[in-house]
Order: C-alpha cells, then structure tokens, then sequence
C-alpha cells in the first residue's frame, strides 16, 4: 500500500523537475520587404531577420506568380540576419518569400511571407491592404511535418524516467530502512 504513494510521489517529483517543454520555436522577427508590404520599386536583396540565431544550412526562395522561381544568390546567414540578392529586377506582381531554418533549439521551421511589387501606375488601395493583412494573419511560422525526430524531447523522456527510477530506488531503500529499525 504505502509502495503505491510512493511511486505516485516519485511520479510527481519527476514531472515537477522536468523541463517545461513548451518554449517557442526560432521566427521571424522581421523582413524587407515587410510581409504584406507594397514597395514602389524591385527590391535588390531579401533581409529576414529571427528572434534566435538560425543555422548556417537555412535557406530561402522566392516565387513569383504560378509559383515561378526567381534566382537569388550569395545567400548569407549572418547569426540571426539572413540576406540574399535577387539577381534579376522583378516585375510588377506579388511573391511569395519561403524560409526554411534551422532554428536555435536545432528544430526545422519554415513558413513564408509576401510581398508585391507595384506594378505601372498601380495605386495601393485600402482594400489591396485589408488582402495582404489577411494573408499576414493566415502565416503563422509551423514546424514542417517531414521533421526529423525530436532528439532534444527524447533526450527529456530518458531524463525524466531516469530521475523518476532514482526518485522510487531512493524511497525503497528509506522505507525498507525504516522497517528493519521498526
Ligand atoms: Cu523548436
């Protein structure tokens, strides 16, 4: 009988000491072009910026309409600063902007952002702002699928199981001491 609380308070020590695993993921802080944003001219390189450093195998790419891909190159990732130059002058349209990083806590994020370029006398309307903003909300950073195994979560199983084991080993050897004196 008493074995069984002590397992549960074993239990419940091993779930107290573990580490709350629901810190959030590398994201983007920020872009030029900003996400929805409109600028008058084609931009001459892409800047996203994180709230983490990122690793040094991220990437990105750009997509203009019907998901055509425009060349970028040298991209650079400079701690939490990656850049890239679009080697041609993109025409009047929107594009999309993929990012695909490895973030501080080693975990694959993607997600992507937008941007239009203004076309020949196009004017930005409020209703053109009230589109982009939808998209914006729709674009939330989500870890891909295909992620590889979470080593740093198994890594945390193993640990809690451990501290748990030693935690009812400890109490065991208590209980059984007090016995033999009693
Ligand atoms: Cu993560």
């Amino acid at each position: 009988m008493r074995n069984g609380y002590l397992i549960g308070f074993a239990f419940v020590l091993a779930l107290l000491l573990a580490p709350v695993s629901a810190s959030a993921h590398t994201g983007l802080k920020s872009s030029v072009p900003a996400n929805g944003s409109t600028v008058d001219r084609p931009p001459g390189e892409i800047v996203l910026e994180f709230n983490t450093d990122i690793g040094s195998m991220s990437t990105f790419e750009v997509l203009g309409e019907n998901d055509k891909a425009w060349s970028v190159s040298s991209i650079r990732v400079d701690q939490n600063k990656m850049t890239g130059k679009l080697d041609a002058s993109l025409p009047g349209g929107t594009y999309k902007v993929k990012w695909h990083i490895v973030g501080r806590d080693g975990h694959p994020v993607e997600s992507e952002l937008s941007f239009t370029v203004k076309r020949e006398g196009q004017q930005s309307s409020a209703a053109q702002d009230a589109a982009s903003a939808g998209t914006q909300a729709a674009q939330q950073p989500k870890e891909p699928a295909a992620a590889p195994p979470e080593t740093g979560g198994n890594g945390r199983t193993i640990a809690v199981i451990a501290i748990a084991a030693a935690a009812v080993l400890a109490l065991g050897i208590v209980v059984r001491l007090r016995r033999k004196r009693g």
